[in-house]
C-alpha cells in the first residue's frame, strides 16, 4: 500500500523582539497571503493550520547587560515550545512561520520534547551561536543555538525569562549550511564544541549533491532520525530574499535551495521546518514580493514539490473514448 501522505501542522509566530527592526511579526500573515498553506495542501499533504500564537511583550523588560527583551523573548519561546511539542507529538510535521530566528529556541526545544533523537540542520548566513556574554548586538536572534546546544553550557549565562529552557541537543547533532558571516566568538565555540558546518566555502568546494550527502551522513549516518530544519531566509542571496534584517551577499541561489529542499524532503524524515526572518517592512514592494514568493516556492519543495514533476494520488490520465 502507498504510504500515508505526511500530515502537516502550521503555526504562525508573529514575533520580532529577538532583533531591533519591526516587521518580522508580519511574516506569518504575508506567507499565508501568498498561499503557503494551499501550496502544501495541493501537493497532497493533509494540513492543519493552528493560526498564530498570541505573544505579548513583558512589561519593564530591562536589558540583561547588553541583551534586549530577555523576558519577552523567553516567555514567547515557552509558548512556541509548548505548541511545537504538541504538533510533533501528534506525529504531524510542524511548520513554524516566523518571526525572527529567536523563535527557534522554542521550536527546537518543543520538538525535542516529542522527538528526543532529532538532528538539526541550520540553514543561515549566520551561526546564531552567540551567548548573552559574547553578543555585540544584544539581539537574541543571533544567540538561539547557545540556549539549545548542551556543550555550550560552560560558556553561557542564564537569562531572566529562560528558567524553563534546558539545552536539548548535542553539538554533533547540529550542522550548518550557508554560513558567511560568523563572529569570532561563534567560530571559537563551533571549533571548541565540534559543530560541523558547510559554509558557502564548502558549498563551493563540494557542490550541492556531494555536500548534501555529507550533511546527512554526518548528522545521521544510519538515516533514521527526525530532522529539524531551521531555514533563515537570509541564507539565500539578497538577490532572492532582500526583505530581511541582516542580508549578506554571496548566498545560496533559489535553485540551490530547491535542491537542498528536495533532498531533505526525499529523506521522508522532515519533522519540523522553521521559516524565519522574512521582514515585509524592509525594502520596496518588489523586494517584498520577491522575498515571499521565493520563500513560499522553496517551502513547497520541502513538502514534496519536485522539479521533475509531481503526479497526485487521484490523477486520471485522459484516454481516447
Ligand atoms: N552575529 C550577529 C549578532 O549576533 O548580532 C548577527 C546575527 C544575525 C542573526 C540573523 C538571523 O540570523
Ligand atoms: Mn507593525
Ligand atoms: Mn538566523
Ligand atoms: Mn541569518
Amino acid at each position: 500500500a502507498p504510504s500515508k501522505p505526511p500530515s502537516v501542522g502550521v503555526v504562525g509566530i508573529p514575533f520580532s523582539k529577538g532583533q531591533p527592526r519591526g516587521g518580522t511579526e508580519h511574516g506569518p500573515a504575508l506567507l499565508r497571503d501568498y498561499g503557503i498553506v494551499e501550496r502544501i495542501q495541493d501537493l497532497g499533504n493533509k494540513v492543519t493550520d493552528y493560526g498564530d500564537l498570541t505573544l505579548d511583550a513583558v512589561e519593564d523588560d530591562k536589558p540583561w547587560n547588553k541583551v534586549k527583551n530577555p523576558r519577552t523573548v523567553g516567555q514567547a519561546n515557552r509558548k512556541v515550545s509548548e505548541c511545537v511539542s504538541k504538533i510533533t507529538r501528534d506525529r504531524q510535521i510542524a511548520l513554524t512561520l516566523g518571526g525572527d530566528h529567536s523563535i527557534a529556541i522554542g521550536s527546537i526545544h518543543g520538538h525535542a520534547q516529542s522527538c528526543p533523537d532529532l538532528v538539526v540542520v541550520w540553514i543561515d548566513a549566520h551561526a546564531d551561536l552567540n551567548t548573552p556574554l559574547s553578543s555585540d548586538s544584544g539581539n537574541i536572534h543571533g544567540m538561539p543555538l547557545s540556549f539549545i546546544v548542551k556543550e555550550m553550557a560552560p560558556y553561557t549565562a542564564r537569562l531572566p525569562g529562560f528558567e524553563w529552557c534546558q539545552p536539548c541537543i548535542s553539538a554533533r547533532d547540529l550542522i550548518y549550511i550557508g554560513l558567511r558571516d560568523v563572529d569570532e566568538a561563534e567560530r571559537a565555540y563551533m571549533t571548541e564544541c565540534g559543530i560541523a558546518s558547510y559554509s558557502m566555502q564548502e558549498v563551493d568546494k563540494y557542490g550541492l549533491p556531494d555536500m548534501m550527502e555529507r550533511v546527512l551522513k554526518t548528522v545521521d549516518p544510519t538515516g533514521k532520525r527526525p530532522i529539524h530544519l531551521s531555514f533563515d531566509v537570509d541564507a539565500m542571496d539578497p538577490e532572492y530574499s532582500p526583505s530581511t534584517g541582516t542580508p549578506v551577499h554571496g548566498g545560496l541561489t533559489r535553485r540551490e535551495m530547491y535542491y537542498i529542499a528536495e533532498e531533505i524532503a526525499g529523506t521522508g524524515r522532515l519533522s519540523c521546518l522553521d521559516v524565519v526572518e522574512v521582514n515585509p517592512s524592509l525594502g520596496t514592494e518588489a523586494d517584498r514580493k520577491k522575498t515571499v514568493r521565493t520563500t513560499v516556492d522553496v517551502v513547497s519543495h520541502f513538502f514534496g514539490k519536485r522539479r521533475e514533476g509531481n503526479v497526485s494520488a487521484d490523477f486520471k490520465m485522459p484516454l481516447p473514448q
